[in-house]
Formats: structure tokens, sequence, C-alpha cells
């Protein structure tokens, strides 16, 4: 590590200026140079910048290493952009285009923003949390395939974001205790969006971290102040400060000095009121603002006191003030302001600068040029490695005569994976306290739990090797399904973060992927890849209630942009789709795919998200769908996302229907098919692997012809399975409505039945027939669709 202690204060605090004004200007040109048409106000936060200018700018041109790692705040995406420019890894022409299309994003982003932005953060709480769980994976990585270069895995926080329950879910867990090497920087401004925010509460969230095993600093004042508390009186002024309401403290930040003096002494003892009568107006307002949270020797100072804390992580209080530097300092109603022309015109006189220069970076020429010069050098860092190209088997030919659910199988596979050891190495499972009543128990069994360091384990159990150490291949989280989401995330980003991918698979009960669900956006909207089983899942999971019963996952998987929601029925569909999804997190993007490209050929990016259940099916329809169309073709439509389970014999005249399904209710509606034949009904039976990509193969068709102005087709994907346009029952355990769009797709009548109703425990016969997913309810909605035609 090299801390470069002995820049010089001067060349450091220049270079701050400039990061100031450049992103005050780049929030500025945003809103009052760009005409948008649309009367939509463009904002941008310079207040908030602000207050992170100093940190930053000590990072960056004073502390940081090309390999650390840095989450920061959202607010504070235009310090970012401004710091990237001046060391040269931004073009001047993105300075203008803060908030536009293809220009620099609202909000830090990995895969949106043009510069380099380490992790995505905007939903406040989940930057702060990321680099925790990058740290986690840096770990896993460096035990399981040699060390990699030191990252220091910093997270750059408002001090509001501390109200996320996430932050604390975070904090709290197991699995991110003794990280030596993260670092959280406070921007403890004392103010967030609506307020000041009142009382003091530091105190209880020091200890919250200390409780938690963390190092705590804090930087509460800088230099000047520190100087005056030397002076007679200096304790009397200290404690003053310090016992001031927030609100009272903040309101002198912006005032004009001869105001800062009354507002500041207002009802001050003696002591204070004398040893501040010996300084002029300017001199008193200087010291009072003078926070550590902007004084260079003190913030290099904590950081190198942390990182000499090498065996947990550490969190530093950083005292701000919001909007320092500019006349909106320490207002309450900051968080938005924008500074007008003229209060621009005068920062930018202020920094030495006119209109002709005012986007320039620093001279080279000059000390504090040389300097950025010298950081981007230092800075510069490799291009991580490609996707992870290992090969990963089509099958792993799991077989059952008996019935058997798609849970069960689910593990099978992945136990079945463990043992081939092109992959077995890169595999890495984690689950929410579910593990073992998700069926990870034999992969665990195999490849043993990870720990830091060997552990005893204390009750041996014939069933389940809790065996944990260094080499184990799950990581066993608290229940969160916050950090199962945040975890996954960083170890789907492992290329990148940590020099090694992995192949990450997690586990969830299902209804529970809600409470994760703000994490499994961020994941997916940073480029993360990893697989997910929500398990088990619907009212099939009968006698566990309506708590426990999900009902609008599906929706979730199929509307979240970048997931790819599967929900096969049978072992070997499940099979073939879950080495799929492998190899394509393992062998990245494809080359991009034609227009024409089918669902299964089209480029995936993101997560596989796989609805499975408890529920033992009988496996033999599958099987004799297999006899009748072959395997190539068979999983060609597995993989597309739906396939003939049932091609019913057709008599010339008699009504033909499809029955279109996914999941855990195919054998109520195969003896709905069964009845309906009896009855005379042709009823066809659709299996839905993947209702996410036959909606996606929709949805393209659509586009390209509203974008081309030409009629659309039905998809292959659907042709090839719905060829007749028959009347349509749509038949899934969870709410109607996420299959309801399929008569639309193919323009026929369509009745959906589904779950709109929570549940309540019983047995799957008992929960079928209260939510009308019985054969008989299936063979009653097929006639009403004919009905319909
Ligand atoms: C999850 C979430 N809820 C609400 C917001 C809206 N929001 C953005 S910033 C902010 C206040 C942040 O205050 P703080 O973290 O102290 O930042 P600063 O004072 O530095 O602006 C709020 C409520 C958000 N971005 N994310
Ligand atoms: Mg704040």
């Amino acid at each position: 590590m090299t801390t470069e202690p002995d820049v010089d204060l001067v060349t450091l605090e220049e270079i701050e200026r400039r990061v100031l004004w450049l992103a005050v200007r780049i929030v500025d040109a945003a809103n009052r140079e760009r005409e948008t048409g649309d009367g939509v106000k463009v904002g941008g936060h310079q207040a908030s910048s602000a207050s992170l200018v100093s940190v930053m700018t000590a990072l960056w041109f004073a502390h940081l290493d090309a390999t650390d790692r840095v989450a920061v705040k959202p607010h504070a995406s235009p310090v970012l952009h401004a710091i990237n420019y001046l060391l040269g890894d931004l073009d001047r022409s993105y300075l203008t285009t803060l908030r536009s299309r293809g220009g620099l994003q609202s909000y830090p982003s990995r895969t949106k923003d043009p510069d380099r932005v380490d992790f995505s953060t905007g939903s406040v709480g989940l930057g702060a949390a990321a680099p925790l769980f990058a740290a986690v994976t840096r770990r896993y990585v460096d035990a399981h395939f040699g060390e990699r270069p030191r990252s220091r895995f910093v997270a750059l926080i408002g001090d509001a974001e501390l109200d996320e329950g996430n932050v604390w879910e975070a904090v709290a867990d197991p699995a991110t205790q003794g990280l030596g090497n993260v670092l959280w920087v406070v921007d403890f401004n004392r103010q967030s969006l609506d307020r000041v925010v009142p009382g003091v509460r530091i105190a209880q969230w020091s200890q919250q971290f200390e409780a938690a095993g963390w190092h705590v600093a804090t930087v509460k004042y800088g230099r000047r102040l520190r100087a005056a508390f030397e002076l007679p009186g200096g304790d009397a002024l200290r404690q003053w400060i310090d016992d001031m309401p927030n609100e009272q403290y903040q309101a002198a930040f912006g005032l004009e000095p001869a105001e800062v003096r009354k507002t500041f002494l207002d009802g001050a003892p003696q002591p204070v009121q004398d040893l501040c009568a010996q300084w002029d107006d300017q001199t008193l307002a200087d010291i009072v603002v003078d926070l550590g949270g902007h004084d260079m020797p003190s913030l290099l100072e904590v950081f190198r006191e942390c990182d000499a804390v090498t065996d947990r992580p550490s969190v530093v209080f950083a005292y701000t003030v919001k909007g320092w530097g500019l006349p909106i300092a320490g207002n309450p109603r900051n968080h938005s302001a924008l500074l007008s022309g003229d209060q621009v015109a005068d920062l930018r006189a202020v920094v030495g600068l006119d209109e002709s220069t005012e986007w320039d970076r620093i001279d080279p020429a000059t000390p504090a040029g040389a300097w950025a010069a010298r950081r981007r050098e230092h800075l510069a860092l490799d291009a991580p490695p490609g996707p992870l190209g290992v090969p990963v088997p089509r099958e792993t030919g799991v077989r059952s005569t008996k019935p058997v659910s798609t849970q069960e199988v689910f593990g099978r596979v992945l136990v079945d994976l463990s043992r081939n050891s092109d992959l077995a190495p890169y595999l890495v499972t984690t689950a929410p306290d579910v593990a073992t009543s998700t069926n990870l128990a034999g992969f665990i069994n195999r490849t043993g739990v990870f720990a830091p360091d060997e552990r005893r384990s204390w009750t041996p159990d014939t069933l389940l090797k809790w065996t944990e150490g260094p080499k184990g291949q799950h990581i066993e989280l608290g229940i969160s399904e916050m950090n199962l989401f945040l975890l996954l995330g960083q170890l789907g980003l492992s290329g990148d973060l940590s020099g090694q991918p992995l192949l990450p698979v997690g586990t969830v009960y299902d209804p529970f992927v809600l409470r994760g669900l703000d994490a499994f956006v961020h994941a997916v909207y940073s480029g993360s890849r990893f697989v997910v089983a929500g398990t088990p899942s619907g009212v099939t999971l009968a006698p566990e209630g309506g708590a426990h019963q999900s009902t609008i996952t599906p929706s979730v998987g199929l509307e979240l942009p970048e997931v790819t929601l599967v929900e096969p029925a049978y072992a070997v569909a499940l099979d073939w789709l879950l080495c799929d999804a492998l190899g394509r997190i393992a062998h990245g993007p494809a080359v991009a795919a034609p227009a024409s490209a089918t669902a299964a050929e089209h480029e995936e990016k993101g997560a596989y998200y796989f609805r499975l259940t408890t529920r033992p099916i009988d496996q033999a329809p599958f099987a004799a769908a297999r006899a009748r169309l072959g395997d190539a073709l068979l999983r060609r439509q597995v993989l597309a996302g739906a396939y003939r389970l049932v091609e019913a014999p057709v008599e010339p005249g008699a009504p033909q229907v499809s029955l279109v399904a996914s999941g855990a209710v195919l054998p109520e509606v195969l003896a709905a098919a069964a009845e309906l034949a009896e009855e005379g009904v042709a009823a066809h039976v659709v299996d839905v692997t993947s209702l996410d990509r036959i909606y996606g193969a929709w949805q393209r068709t659509l586009r390209q012809a509203i974008r081309t102005a030409t009629t659309p087709s039905v998809p292959g994907a659907l042709r090839a399975v719905l060829p007749d346009r028959t009347p349509v029952v749509t038949v899934h355990d969870a709410s109607s409505h996420a299959m309801a769009w399929v008569g639309s797709a193919l323009g026929v009548p369509a009745v959906p039945v589904g779950v709109d109703q929570f549940g309540q425990s019983g047995t799957v016969a008992e929960l079928y027939e209260l939510h009308d997913l019985t054969a008989g309810s299936v063979v009653n909605a097929a006639l009403a669709a004919l009905a319909l035609a």
C-alpha cells in the first residue's frame, strides 16, 4: 500500500477546490444550460456533492491504490466524475452531459457511466453494503484461488443512509466479520433530504458498529478548531460546540461572517464569548466551520489509522458541511438547491478560472497538475479477466422413475456438478439460513462450508457434514434476504472486482425474494450474473400457509430486466435449464444474436431465477413427450421456454383447446386434458418452462413491428408449440395475471387461472380446490374458453 503521506497540502487543497468547482459546474450546466423542452427539472445535488469533496480528494489524490474499490454515495456522482476527469479517465465532452441520454448518470452506474465506477449506487443503503460483500467475496477468492493484490473496499455513505435497515443487517452478519480491508466513511453532515437531523445519533451508531466488532473513528474538528481548543477558554468552546443542537450549528454555516458570530454565540457562556472576541468576523466564521471532514491532514491521518487496523472493518464518521464552500452551506433546504448563475460566476472567480478556462484540467505545468498526472499513473488498473470459460455439461443426466420435486432435483444436479472437476472449483452457494431446507445439504456435504479459518465441528451429524474451513464452497448467511442478494450480486461480479469469475448459486424461500428485492434489482442493475432458486413456492407449499405462499414472484422474475425466470416442472427439463444457465454465466454473452434469434439463442445478461417446489410429481408424461419429440427438439423447446407435453389427437370437427401451464400444477392440467378428451374435446398441454423467454420472444416481435411499422408475427417459440389458433387456458400456481398475456400473443380467447388471494394452511389438494386449480376447474375453464371463441 502506498498511501502518500508527504503530498503537499497546498497542492491537495488546490485540487480540492478544482474538484468542488467541477462538481458544482457539472450540475449547473445540466440545469441552466440545457434546453430539454419538456419542462421537467433536470436536477442534481451540489450540496451533497460539496459535502464529500474533501474526503474524495483525499482518497483519490493521496490515499487510494489502483486495486482499491470504492462505492460513492449516489448524490456525489458529480464529484466522482470530476475526479475521473481530472485524472484523465473521462473525456471533457461528458462534463456537460449529466443526466442526459448517453451521458453521465445521475447516480454512479457500473454499466451505464462512461468512466470507471466500481459500484452502482442510488437506492441508499445498498451502495454502502456492496463493498462489504465484495470484501467477503475477495476473502473467498483469496482462500480458494490464491491471494490477489490487496484491495481496500471503501464505501462513502451519506449519514442518513444509516437509517436503512439493510446497512445494519450487513454489519451484523457473521459472514462480514473480521474484514480488515473494509473502510466506510460516513459523510456526517447531519442533514438528510428533508431536514437537519435532530439530536446527535453518532453515539448510538458508534456503539452499534463497535458491538458488531468494527473499529470506529471520528474526524470531528479541523486544524483551526483544534488550535482554538488549545487557547484559554478552548475547553469551554469545545464543550459549547459538542453540546450545541445540530440545528443551531448548521444554521451558522451558510451565513455572512457577522451573522455567524450572532448565531454561533447565541446563548454561549462567557469564556466562549471572551475567546471568540479576539477574532474578526471572517476568522471566527472560518474557525466555526472548520470541521474535520474538510481537513486534509485529519482525513489522511484517520485513513492511515484505519489501514493499521487489519483484523476488522473500520468506519470513520467524518464531520462535514452539506454545501461546503457554497452559499447554500448548511441550509436545511439545500438538498436539491441549485446555485444561481451569479453564485456560480462568483465561485468560478474564487477558484481562479474564467469562462474560457472553466472546464480545463489542471495545468500539467503546475505542481497540482503534475500531481494529478502522477496519481493517474498510480491508479491505472489492468483490465479484468473475461468470462470463466470452463466447459459446462449440457446435462447431468439426472434420472427419476419415482415422482420427484424440482427442489429435490435442483439439489441433485448441484451435487452432480460438484463432482465435475472442470466446473466444481468455481461453484459457490449461499443461503440465508435455509440451505438445508432448500436441498443444498448434498452440495454442502461434498464441499463444506466456507470460513476464513478451520473450525472444529462439535456435533458430528451423519446426514449433514457442516465442516467449516477455508476450502468450503457454501457461504452461510443469517436470515437476511437483503444480504443474500447483496452477496450474490458481489459473487457475480467477482471477475471484475476480484479478478476471478465464479458460478454463484443462491437459494431462498420464494416468498422472501420480495424481502430482498431491492438488493436483487441492485445486483442485476450492476451487471452481476448468478443463479437463484426461489423454493418452495406458491400455494403448493400447502401446509405452510398464507404467510409462506408466494403468488406474485413470477411477475417479479418476468418483469425485472436482466433476470430470466425459469419454472420447470420435470426433472430433466430442470437439469437442462440449470446446466444451460450456468453455461451462459460461464461463457458470458454470446456474439450479438440476430433479430430473428429464438429465445434460446437470444443474448441474456444477468441472473437466472428458478422458481421451484417441493411437490413430487410423476415424470412419466415428460418421458412420453421425450419419446415423441426426440431429445434434440425437446431440449431446444425446453430452453426456448415451452414445449408440447401432450399433443391431443384431433378428430375432424372436434373442438380444440390448449392448456398452457407452468410448474407444479401440471398433474392437474394433464388430468383435465384426459377428462376433456373423454368429453370429445382435444386438449393439448403446453408446459411453459420459462414464461420469461416466451414473453421476451413475443415482445421482441412486437417491438420489431412497432419500429418498422410492419405486421407482427407470432414468435417462433410460441408458434412451434401452439400452432393452431385454439382457445387457451393458462394455469399457474401464482397470480393469474402473470400468464394472462398468452391469449393476446396468440390472438385467441384465453381464460387465465391462478392464485389471486392469500392462501392458508392445508393439503395441496385442498389448496388447489380453494384456488380453482383442480382438474375439474381447469376443465370448466377450458369450456369457458371454448364458449368465448
Ligand atoms: C432507498 C432510498 N430511499 C430514498 C431515497 C431518496 N433520497 C435520496 S438522498 C436522501 C437523503 C440522503 O441523506 P444523506 O444520506 O445524509 O445524504 P447527504 O446528506 O449527503 O445528501 C433520500 C431520502 C433514495 N435515494 N433511496
Ligand atoms: Mg447527510
